[in-house]
């Protein structure tokens, strides 16, 4: 793959309006101070960092309803995203976002999905983030994005730069799913979305779970975008996350995934969510962020 010419555009996106923890706001100065941009320069590529899109203060803004908190705001910054995103896909250049919680996903999807006619997407999350206002036992956005991208959910967001859905069920897969609300277990199966449990992962290995991954969101696809959410690793490699599920992904089979994905040339966007600093040790989320980031884009041991 001739990825190594490429150019990498990274977007900071300091959102926490989604989630109800907060200091995920600071995850994108964490994974930078973690040295991203550093990492990939040394790799070859030409990288770009746009630096972070504005997010509104949840102090200053009232949180609206709250089966759908702070819908207005989450909306409006990804919209922004959106518009941002589509720039840099048009411009040729690999966008690499930076979280904030995971609600911004909405916008990332929406913005390197518009001018492709086929997307997969790759999951990884220790959750579905499949719900709706209907199913969602928080109410909180991050839980949602899955399912807005496959048009299901509220209009503002399911309709987001202007086209639904961004992605089909058969070209998803999640990796690592622990914690599924009953609403989310049932548009599993409505749907027929191919969800790697950690159950699968024990009794696979992850390395036939990335083949079939690999399968799946390539068939008939143009582009694959990786939506990463640490908290799919095991919180004791990744503590510093909002949503923490013991039981995850470890180090090591974080890293072949990473490797793995690389190594078949597919991806086309990444993003990486859910950081939190304030909850982390020594930053060491930022930091395996940042060392699966590398993975992604060719690093080997030797
Ligand atoms: B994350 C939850 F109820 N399912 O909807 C919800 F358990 O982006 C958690 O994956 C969602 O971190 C976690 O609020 C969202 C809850
Ligand atoms: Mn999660
Ligand atoms: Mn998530
Ligand atoms: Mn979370």
């Amino acid at each position: 793959k001739d990825n190594q010419r490429q150019g990498i555009t990274i977007i900071g996106v300091p959102m926490d309006l989604g989630a109800d923890r907060r200091g995920v706001d600071m995850g994108p100065s964490a994974i930078r101070y973690a040295s991203v941009q550093e990492k990939l320069t040394l790799l070859g590529f030409d990288v770009k960092d746009l630096g972070n899109l504005q997010v509104p203060t949840p102090e200053s803004y009232d949180v609206g309803e709250t089966h759908l908190k702070y819908l207005r705001e989450i909306t409006s910054v990804n919209e922004e995203l959106a518009e941002t995103l589509d720039k840099v896909v048009l411009e040729g250049c690999f966008p690499l976002v930076l979280g904030g919680d995971h609600s911004i996903a909405i916008g990332t999807i929406a913005g390197v999905a518009k001018r492709r006619k086929r997307m997969g997407l790759v999951w990884f999350d220790a959750h579905g983030d499949l719900n709706t206002a209907e199913t969602s036992p928080t109410g909180n956005i991050h839980g949602m994005p899955l399912a807005v991208s496959l048009g299901i959910g509220h209009p503002d967001l399911v309709n987001l730069a202007g086209f639904t859905p961004k992605v089909q069920p058969e070209n998803i897969v999640v990796i690592g799913a622990r914690s599924l609300d009953e609403g989310e277990r049932h548009l599993i199966r409505e749907k027929g979305i191919r969800v790697f449990t950690m159950h699968d992962i024990d009794r696979l290995g992850m390395g036939r779970v990335i083949e079939e991954s690999i399968d799946i969101v390539s068939k008939d696809t143009d582009s694959v975008h990786l939506s990463l959410d640490l908290d799919g690793m095991d919180p004791k490699d990744a503590p510093g996350v909002g949503t923490p599920v013991p039981g995850g992904i470890s180090y090591r089979e974080s890293h072949l995934a990473m490797e793995m994905l690389s190594d078949a040339g597919v991806l086309t966007s990444a993003e990486f969510v859910e950081v939190n600093p304030i909850l982390d040790r020594k930053n060491c989320t930022a930091q395996a962020a940042v060392a699966l980031i590398g993975s992604v884009f060719g690093e080997k041991i030797l």
